[in-house]
């Protein structure tokens, strides 16, 4: 990405085939599950997304709560209640998430079996689209559903490329599909917030700018995680302070300013810093 380009577009081609698809196949489905991330409810949600069969019933989970701030969280779920949302957190790598949907799942299930005995029709399973922006956890969500490695999850962006139906029972079908981008971005710290969350390959901004961002929101927001971490600041460059502790020392000596902000980066994506919210609803 040319960073003398004054918006930040993004939309490999895979995303445009994965939406089109999306559009398709969804009007099959039984229920919508889009998954965001609880870190930053709003960034994490794709107004493409929302335009996808809007007549069908949607339930959205905000995952990663294990890394979320709690008190946030609450405040999160709340604003979703007003506005007369469907939504949960989860943490999709812990073995409760059928729990989570089963009073989601239970009436629409009785629905259908209801409409196919009606009819005489075969039984079919309910079947559920899973879909979201990149690495917010739906193949991990759909593994923990099937109780198996049904499907491809790791910590980058765009692991799944390709859509895939994933057996949970005779009774339920879930459609993992590849995070889909916006397209652009009206608001850069959106895409900021994305890339600090993992969801955006790291190469569409520059390192410096996240770190920036990230140094300039714990500041403000979570004052004490720095120190707690990193021990108490010597000098005003944290970034120098975090090279010194962790020995990140260029040839002649000097801090290596570009590891530390490097570390700092990875140890906020892996939880090593706490929990953290980047959005919050009063905002
Ligand atoms: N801490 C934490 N990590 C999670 C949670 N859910 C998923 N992950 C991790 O997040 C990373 C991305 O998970 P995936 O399931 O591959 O995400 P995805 O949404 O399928 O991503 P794409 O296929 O790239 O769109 C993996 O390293 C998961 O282990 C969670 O609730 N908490
Ligand atoms: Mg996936």
């Amino acid at each position: 990405m040319n960073q003398q380009q004054k918006g930040i577009h993004y939309f490999p081609g895979h995303m445009a085939k994965a939406l089109r698809n999306l559009g398709q196949l969804s009007s099959f489905c039984d229920i919508l599950v889009e998954i965001a991330d609880a870190r930053a409810p709003l960034s994490s949600r794709n107004p493409l997304l929302a335009k996808i069969s809007p007549e069908k019933p949607r339930l959205i989970l905000l995952n990663k709560d294990d890394l979320a701030d709690p008190l946030i969280t609450q405040k999160w779920l709340a604003w979703f209640k007003n506005k007369g949302i469907p939504a949960s957190v989860m943490v999709a790598n812990s073995r409760n998430v059928l729990k989570l949907l089963k009073p989601s799942l239970g009436p629409l299930e009785a629905k259908k079996r209801a409409k196919e005995a009606k009819y005489g029709m075969k039984r079919q399973p309910l079947k559920l689209a899973v879909f979201g922006i990149p690495n917010v956890g739906k193949s991990t969500f759909i593994n923990a559903l099937a109780g198996r490695r049904a499907a491809k999850a790791a910590n980058r962006p765009g692991v799944t490329v390709n859509q895939q139906w994933v057996n949970v029972s005779g009774d339920v079908i879930l459609l993992d599909t590849p995070g889909i981008l916006p397209m652009n971005y009206e608001d850069p710290e959106v895409a900021k917030n994305l890339a600090l969350l993992g969801s955006i390959r790291e190469e569409v901004l520059p390192a410096h700018v996240l770190g920036e961002k990230l140094l300039a929101f714990l500041s403000e927001h979570y004052p004490e995680a720095l120190t707690a971490r990193f021990g108490p600041m010597e000098g005003d460059n944290p970034l120098e302070h975090i090279a010194r502790r962790r020995g990140l020392l260029l040839p002649g000596g000097e801090p290596d300013i570009e590891r530390a902000n490097s570390l700092l980066l990875r140890e906020f994506r892996d939880g090593l810093l706490g929990r953290f919210s980047l959005e919050q609803p009063d905002a």
